[in-house]
């Protein structure tokens, strides 16, 4: 039998005021200033809030919010002591490096602030070398591979996409982002680094700890599925146009593309330009949240502000439906110098 799959974003649902996932106390709340990767301040009309979705929504609703929205923010999808148990694992491992504040733990995973933050990225930006052995320790390791096979995560999966066997990408990510330092992700959809397998796979992503919406969780530019497809349809154009061979085509590093892979690292001037004014939605993510959003959702971290010190950390993974056309090169865990 052949498994039901979610009607692409944006196109097969209307806006329908009957959805229940709409109202939330914190949407009436002002968000906080968010912060380019340049340091400025992003305009605050340009910044609102992500709208979470409780488990017991029914779940034709949870699907219609992400076909229709591109994302779907569940709380609660993976117990709280899991996910703090994989965050104390993570900075356990690159504690070497020194970036935790004396007389804290791996559990909380507070930045030491008398340090440089630039000397403290995480992947996604541009880490030192000498953490880059820890940071390929931790991705083979049984705890993190473990994670990307969290039973209630894939659980929740089969029920948002209809799969009745799904497959998730060894090359799940792990991201730390110290108050002070450079975002880790420029603005970007997923499609862009997974060129070489088909647009349906969905994407889970997993605060590993409590993240304020200052704290450089990720932000997601509002109805932007439809600009993301659109975009990626212009590289294709001009790779064809210039008969790019295939290998630098699924490159998410060709030479069309900027900094990182990234569409820019402007939060502010790319909305503006590019992003059609469209407005970036913030959340406080809790551990145990999940957003699920699609290959075309435009989306970027912001830069971290947060108050207690608190280091952010989070997952990124990948599931497509089992037999589909997955791009094989994300089929193998993280390691220092895998080109992608
Ligand atoms: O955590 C991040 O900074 C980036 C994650 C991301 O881009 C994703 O989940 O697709
Ligand atoms: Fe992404």
């Amino acid at each position: 039998m052949t498994a039901q799959v979610l009607p692409p974003p944006q196109t097969a649902h209307s806006l329908n005021s009957s959805l229940s996932y709409a109202s939330s106390a914190q949407q009436h709340q002002p968000a906080p200033l968010q912060r380019t990767n340049h340091g400025s301040h992003i305009d605050p009309e340009m910044v609102d809030w992500l709208t979470p979705t409780s488990k017991d929504t029914p779940l034709s609703d949870i699907r219609a919010h992400y076909s229709h929205d591109g994302y779907v923010w569940i709380k609660n999808v993976i117990p709280r002591s899991d996910v703090f148990d994989m965050r104390e694992q993570y900075f356990q491992t690159i504690s070497p490096s020194g970036l935790l504040s004396p007389d804290t733990g791996p559990r909380e995973g507070i930045f030491n602030s008398r340090l440089d933050p630039t000397a403290h990225q995480g992947l996604g930006a541009t880490p030192q070398d000498s953490v880059m052995q820890n940071l390929d320790e931790i991705h083979a390791s049984k705890e993190y591979q473990d994670f990307l096979h969290h039973p209630d995560l894939r659980d929740w999966v089969r029920r948002l996409t209809g799969w009745q066997r799904e497959a998730v990408l060894k090359r799940g990510l792990l991201r730390h982002n110290v108050p002070g330092s450079k975002c880790p992700s420029g603005i970007h959809y997923d499609q862009l680094f997974l060129r070489a397998g088909d647009p349906a796979f969905v994407t889970a992503w997993a605060p590993i700890g409590d993240c304020a919406a200052d704290g450089g969780g990720l932000m997601y530019l509002e109805n932007s599925c439809e600009l993301g497809e659109r975009i990626e349809k212009r590289f294709e154009a001009q790779q064809e146009k210039e008969d790019m061979p295939k290998e630098e085509r699924i490159s998410a590093y060709n030479r069309h593309m900027g900094e990182l892979g990234h569409l820019s690292h402007n939060a502010e001037t790319w909305a503006k330009g590019d992003g059609l004014g469209k407005r970036w939605l913030v959340a406080n993510y809790e551990a145990g949240d999940v957003v699920f959003h699609s290959p075309w959702m435009i989306h970027a971290s912001g830069q971290n502000s947060d108050k207690f010190g608190r280091i952010r950390l989070a997952s990124d993974l990948r599931f497509y439906e089992e037999g589909a056309n997955l791009d094989e090169r994300w089929t193998r865990p993280f390691y220092n110098g895998d080109g992608l």
